[in-house]
């Protein structure tokens, strides 16, 4: 038996010696590295944190004490801490533990949303909490990355925070220096100013002793160098940024040193009012293939025969095409340059591309400003991570008609990471915004054809949805036009035009089979891929006249969505042909395979044809229209 194996929860860290908690370390990453190798998962960040996650839990009492970790894809430490590890090797598979922090699964866990920057808020409610609840025996811990660092929330968390003196929060800034890449903007460059400026005492010391030596002149001189000691501290210690804003600021420590980083936070947890402390850790630590990883330092280890060759890739290889003749195109990510797809455009337009740190808000303002001079920003940001910017959307891109691109890649069911992962909002979200358009290609090739039309809207903002890792390949080709949509199939020899079938992206794909098992009982079905899910195509109206029953089916949640569009604009044009809409349930879903969570949300072709052929044999046979075709 592992020492590993004999950690049931924190208090069996407790009595450990030195060398134990050495050994223990070891034993973590060589867990951490096999798992994740054969479960996919974010790696290079949990092996940073090893040490760092094993002195709080010595110095903490948690559950009591809480722990917020910001993010959540660097718990898995934790998770082995606090009474995991049996059960680590179903780390991400449906039914298994959660590649995040789950209430469900432990007491020790909190926050289980993945969206970064949040921490400092959630500790920030926490502290004032037990504060006014008379609970001043607690301490609230929160762990951020400097990347998680760089989101505006965590920034008007900070500005809270320094003004509730006597909250007993300790706020640990995990600095790796890097994001998925390497972190930038000011306060990156600030943090790495604080890691090299270590020479700030010894010259302070320096001139307290020479100049106070000096007779005469010595003291007065002293006496205004020390007055401006605050401006020596600017340039020479740059945390003082943290303590003007009134926080008591301790670092840098180095992270990968448990017993330093034990005393460290003892130190902190005493103080009585928040301390930030700054610690200096290495990515993938202790793993060489993660720590010399010149990509992500194995931020995440891609699932077993994930295909290479994704729509993101795609996106990517045609927005260099598209730059190259439309020098107005520039692009923005959030942190995710090599994750979107837009690392070959940094390489051929680096003047051209923008890094903003993990702030999907001011990407989106950001981008408004690009357009309003002239500009034609696409922001490639992943779909889930655009609700945090939906009134900047709204408000500062929509409501001035710019022409701004949003490529939301990881539309729709995304798999293993679960619930805060999950593509199903924007769908929706969009649908409300006035005079957006939503582009849903069904495939990678349909990524390139409508990526450039997005392009070419010069006169409001677009949206570009897919699923990042949709296959490349075995792409099918429209039969007919019908306005701006494809038709993909008619209803076979024979039968009768009873269901139109209109499958937004990929579904349009799925809609194919769907169509195969109802032809076999004698239902036939025309199959539409609508291309532009907003504005709704209006020759959708004439063509359901023509069928029995309109079907929808998308990737995204049922309220508000595509469906709904759809049923809309039957109603305002007095179609009373009857909708079914499918899409998924407005539930948050665990995770899976992207196979196992649509099947669970009956966006099987099965299913569909299943609840498709019942809902047919409700109509009464003398309604039946006669056949008739919709590509006219
Ligand atoms: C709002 C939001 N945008 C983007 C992401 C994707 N993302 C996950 S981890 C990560 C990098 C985090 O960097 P850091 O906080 O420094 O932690 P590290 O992985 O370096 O330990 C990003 C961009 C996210 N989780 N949330």
């Amino acid at each position: 038996m592992t020492l590993l194996e004999c950690i049931q929860g924190p208090e069996d860290l407790k009595g450990l010696s030195q060398d134990q908690l050495t050994l223990l370390a070891g034993e973590i990453r060589d867990l951490l590295i096999e798992t994740t190798n054969r479960t996919s998962g974010h790696l290079g960040p949990n092996l940073g944190v090893v040490e760092l996650t094993i002195a709080i839990h010595r110095v903490f009492d948690s559950p009591k004490d809480k722990i917020v970790f910001d993010t959540g894809h660097q718990a898995y430490v934790h998770k082995l801490l606090t009474g995991r590890v049996a059960r680590f090797g179903t780390l991400r598979q449906r039914g298994g533990l959660t590649g995040y922090p789950s209430r469900a699964e432990s007491e020790h866990d909190l926050v289980e949303n993945s969206h970064a920057s949040t921490s400092l808020s959630y500790a920030d409610g926490l502290a004032k909490a037990y504060k006014l609840r008379g609970e001043p025996d607690r301490t609230v811990v929160a762990v951020i990355g400097d990347g998680a660092l760089t989101g505006g929330m965590a920034w008007e968390a900070l500005n809270n925070i320094a003004a509730a003196k006597d909250s007993r929060l300790v706020m640990i800034v995990n600095d790796n220096g890097w994001s998925y890449q390497p972190t930038i903007g000011g306060l990156a460059e600030h943090l790495a100013a604080i890691r090299v400026s270590q020479r700030y005492e010894h010259v302070l010391d320096y001139i307290k002793t020479t100049l106070s030596r000096t007779p005469v002149v010595g003291p007065p001189i002293y006496g205004t160098l020390h007055g401006i000691k605050k401006g020596i501290k600017d340039v020479l210690q740059p945390q003082v940024m943290f303590e003007d804003l009134g926080l008591k600021y301790v670092g840098p420590i180095d992270g990968h040193d448990e017993r330093l980083m034990e005393n460290a936070l003892r130190h902190a947890r005493d103080f009585g009012g928040p301390v930030l402390l700054h610690v200096i850790t290495k990515k993938g630590f202790g793993y060489p293939e993660a720590e010399q990883n010149e990509v992500d330092c194995l931020h995440q280890v891609p699932a077993a025969g994930a295909a290479p060759g994704t729509c993101s890739r795609v996106f990517g290889d045609e927005m260099v095409v598209i730059g190259a003749r439309r020098p107005d195109v520039v692009a923005i990510t959030a942190a995710m340059l090599h994750p979107t797809g837009l690392a070959q455009f940094a390489a051929a337009y680096p003047d051209r591309v923008y890094d903003v740190g993990i702030a999907e808000q001011h990407a989106v303002t950001s981008a408004a400003g690009l357009a309003m001079a002239g500009l034609h920003p696409v922001v490639a940001i992943y779909s889930t991570f655009l609700n945090r910017a939906f009134d900047q959307t709204l408000m500062d891109v929509a409501l001035h008609r710019l022409p701004v691109t949003l490529v939301l890649d990881r539309a729709g069911v995304t798999g293993p990471d679960g619930a805060s992962h999950h593509g199903m909002w924007d769908g929706s979200l969009m649908q409300l915004v006035p005079g957006m358009k939503i582009a849903a290609p069904r495939d990678a090739k349909r990524v390139a054809e409508l990526l450039n039309e997005a392009v070419e809207v010069s006169d409001g903002p677009t949206v570009v949805r897919f699923v990042g890792k949709g296959k490349v390949g075995g792409e099918v080709e429209a039969i007919a036009r019908l306005g701006v949509m494809d038709v993909l199939r008619e209803p076979a020899e024979g039968l009768g035009a009873d269901v139109l079938l209109v499958g937004a992206g990929p579904m349009a794909l799925a809609g194919l089979e769907v169509a195969d098992r109802l032809a076999v009982h004698g239902i036939g079905v025309t199959v539409v891929d609508p291309r532009w899910t907003k504005p709704v195509d209006e020759a959708l109206a004439g063509a359901a006249r023509q069928h029995r029953l309109v079907v929808t089916v998308e990737d995204n949640g049922r309220a508000g969505g595509f469906g709904d569009a759809v049923a809309r604009l039957l109603r305002d044009h007095d179609v009373d042909v009857p909708v079914k809409t499918f899409g998924l349930p407005q539930e948050f879903l665990a995770h899976g395979t992207r196979d196992e969570v649509l099947a669970d949300a009956g966006l099987t072709p099965q299913n569909l044809a299943r609840q498709i052929t019942e809902a047919v044999a409700l109509r009464s046979p003398g309604d039946v229209p006669e056949a008739a075709t919709t590509a006219d």
